[in-house]
């Protein structure tokens, strides 16, 4: 009887957890507890022309860079994606996020409907998105308000660009309606758990199972 060095090795490809959602709508605490729980998947830090919010890391919320760094990078095509959205332009720098599915690790996307876009446009099977909604417009409203980090102006900007990225809804594969963080969470991980289950994406399992049948 062989001993178990010999027994092939399942591993699995890492892949692309996509959560789009209006301002607003509770995706990036949702995003924040699922990395603080699951030590696979690490953060798709992008890079953003926009202001630093007082509660914001340089390098760990976003990269923050000015304009011309923002372009430099984008004539470089250092950017997986990147869009504008409101004022200021977004980018998901490549080279982390490859390295990373190379390595088997999963990566979280906190990106809006063109960023999800543009990533399906290069027909990744490594690709699954989840549409956060709110669960009213009332609540979408408050939770804006209560941000209360950005000007007034900013936040009627946002609520009447809520609308326009809820019509988007319909491109994810999966869509989460957050009435409350908790539930949403578990949700996200059960979402997370079955696609990383899926049978293409186990590396060796062919492997594992001829021995299986062989009585390895
Ligand atoms: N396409 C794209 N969208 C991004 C990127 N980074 C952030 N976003 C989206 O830009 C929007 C604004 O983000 P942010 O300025 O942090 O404000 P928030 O709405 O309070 O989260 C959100 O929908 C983000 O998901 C990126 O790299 N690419
Ligand atoms: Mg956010």
């Amino acid at each position: 009887m062989s001993n178990e060095a010999d027994a092939p090795i399942v591993h699995r490809r890492g892949l692309m957890l996509v959560l789009s959602s209006p301002s607003g709508a509770g995706k990036t605490t949702l995003s924040r507890q699922l990395l603080d729980n699951d030590k696979q998947i690490q953060l798709s830090v992008s890079a953003t022309t926009r202001a630093r919010r007082p509660s914001e890391k340089d390098g760990v919320d976003y990269h923050f860079v000015d304009t011309a760094t923002f372009s430099g990078m984008k004539d470089r095509s250092e950017f997986l994606e990147h869009a504008r959205v409101f004022d200021h332009y977004y980018g998901t720098p490549r080279a982390p996020v490859e390295a990373a599915l190379i390595g088997g690790r999963d990566v979280l996307f906190d990106i809006d409907w063109q960023g999800t876009q543009q990533l399906q446009e290069k027909g990744r099977d490594d690709l699954v998105t989840v549409f956060i909604l709110p669960p009213s417009t009332r609540d979408l409203e408050k939770r804006l308000r209560t941000r209360a980090q950005d000007s007034a102006e900013v936040v009627a900007k946002r609520m009447a660009k809520a609308s326009d990225e809820m019509s988007h809804y319909a491109e994810y594969d999966y869509a989460i309606i957050n009435k409350d963080i908790a539930t949403s969470l578990i949700q996200l991980k059960s979402i997370l758990t079955a696609e990383r289950l899926k049978r293409e994406r186990q590396i060796g399992l062919s492997a594992f199972v001829k021995a299986l049948r062989e009585g390895r």
